[in-house]
């Protein structure tokens, strides 16, 4: 008889291209086996009724990270990935930042040092591209592309971070010659700036302002640029969080014209509007995360988007900052203005319950199309594909069980982030994972933490020869 370690029993399975009923069996960590009946001398875990689902990758999750003076994030990788456990996923790709004027290997160096032992799922890294030097650009990040550090971030805005369009060039440059991959933060910072000192100096300066001087016209703009860039340089290209059609429209286009382009969006922009930075008493402030929520059209697009397939991407964006905190949403200097509120949102544990509940549970999307936002796409995107993001012989056996008939109405109260709030407080779920395995561990069994801190470990991506999806 097949010796197993674990055996998910009874469950329906899907992947991204299929939706079956089997019996999962599990030895060293991995899938050995998929079929009928499957028995041995171990633990069971009886699925029936319940999906059984890879392990969700939210390859867009911020912890950790140097959020500017005074401002510290709310989740290290001990809360970051735990949290990310208990929204049923089990491997998060978070940003490690270069320190400008400093090697991105120095950066690296320290980031792993609060990774490692601290996990509750798997962790891969993107790098943030802050200081494009020659050596850079030159040595260290082909480097480091070659020893799977595959992906980097480059800024659009931010006074601090922003690259210039040549230096976005020569960025994609590396990743044409590497392999790499680059993922662009689209908007546009001078304009920006400019609608910012407008607003300033009418007194305008709540939360609201925030969204109001990031319109879509900004996003767009730089989406175009970005996506121009990338066909001059004829490198593919990722582009994250869109908020918008009008953005969508430009990866189409882009897409038309012959360039590999990744799209990404995240829950904000399918359930939240701009109107939430209208809160009272500057609660806005917990909103308030860039490219900011637009409106109800525009989430009516990112539905289409989502649906036809101008996303392959669905990620949270987790950046999480407590708001009842001077050192987050409620620091002196952002009570004074918007522009001081530290951009970004918590959601990495609600990521898959929103889609699940209003993707799948309302019919929009099937659960094979669910599996690829949530996981396979992520795995084929970063490298990580097919040890990560599916369920078949050799892969590794990090699944989510899912229970579509579990209601829940998110409270910040349930979650297990570092931040003092969610933007989803209120909204009414059904379906939720409540047992998650990471590599052949039980971690969540029936909603309660069985596994423990630093079973979750560092997965080095493939370079991938320059082809998304
Ligand atoms: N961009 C992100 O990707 N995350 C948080 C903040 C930001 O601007
Ligand atoms: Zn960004
Ligand atoms: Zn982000």
């Amino acid at each position: 008889m097949y010796r197993f370690d674990l055996i998910v029993r009874g469950g329906t399975i899907a992947t991204a291209s299929d939706v079956f009923r089997a019996d999962i069996g599990i030895r060293n960590g991995r899938i050995a086996q998929i079929g009928e009946a499957l028995t041995g001398d171990c633990e069971v875990i009886d699925a029936s009724g319940k999906y059984v689902l890879p392990g969700g990758i939210d390859s867009h999750v911020h912890v950790s990270q140097p959020s500017g003076e005074g401002i510290v994030m709310a989740d290290d990788f001990e809360s970051g990935t735990l949290s990310a456990l208990f929204g049923g996923n089990t491997t998060i790709m978070p940003f490690c930042l270069q320190e400008k004027g400093r090697p991105m290997r120095e950066a690296l160096t320290a980031y792993h040092k609060l990774a490692e032992g601290n996990c509750y799922t798997d962790v891969s890294f993107h790098l943030i591209v802050s200081d494009p030097t020659d050596s850079l650009l030159g040595q260290e990040l082909p480097a480091l592309a070659a020893d799977g550090y595959s992906s980097f971030k480059v800024f659009m805005t931010y006074e601090d971070l922003r690259l210039s369009d040549a230096e976005i060039l020569k960025t994609l440059d590396v990743a044409r010659s590497t392999g790499a991959t680059v993922m662009v933060h689209c908007e546009n910072e001078d304009a920006i700036r400019f609608l910012i000192a407008r607003h300033e100096a009418a007194g305008d300066v709540a939360p609201r302002a925030h969204a109001s001087t990031r319109p879509v016209a900004v996003e767009r703009e730089a989406t175009h640029r970005a996506l121009s860039l990338a066909e001059i340089v004829d490198v593919p290209i990722v582009i994250v969080h869109v908020s918008n059609g009008e953005a969508m429209e430009e990866i189409a286009r882009a897409r038309a014209r012959g360039l590999k382009v990744v799209g990404e969006t995240c829950p904000q922009y399918l359930v939240l509007t701009a109107e939430d930075l209208d809160g009272m008493d500057w609660e806005g402030a917990k909103f308030v995360c860039s490219p900011p929520p637009r409106d109800k059209a525009a989430q009516a697009e990112c539905w289409r988007g989502i649906e036809t397939g101008v996303f392959d991407l669905f990620s949270s964006d987790h950046c999480p900052f407590r708001y009842d905190d001077e050192r987050g949403k409620r620091n002196p200097k952002g009570l004074a203005s918007f522009r001081h509120i530290p951009n970004g949102i918590p959601g990495v544990e609600t990521r898959l319950p929103i889609l699940f509940s209003e993707g799948v549970m309302k019919g929009r999307i099937d659960l094979p199309r669910f599996v690829s936002l949530a996981a396979t796409a992520h795995a084929r995107t970063y490298g990580l594909y097919p040890e990560k993001g599916t369920i078949a012989i050799g892969s590794d056996a990090d699944l989510a069980i899912w229970d579509p008939t579990e209601k829940r109405t998110i409270r910040h109260a349930d979650l297990h982030d570092g931040a003092d709030y969610s933007p989803y407080e209120g909204l009414e779920v059904t379906g939720w994972p409540t047992t998650v395995i990471l590599g052949g561990r039980v971690m969540v069994r029936d909603n309660t933490l069985v596994g423990a801190k630093g079973d979750g470990t560092y997965r080095s991506a493939r370079t991938r020869g320059a082809a998304p999806l």
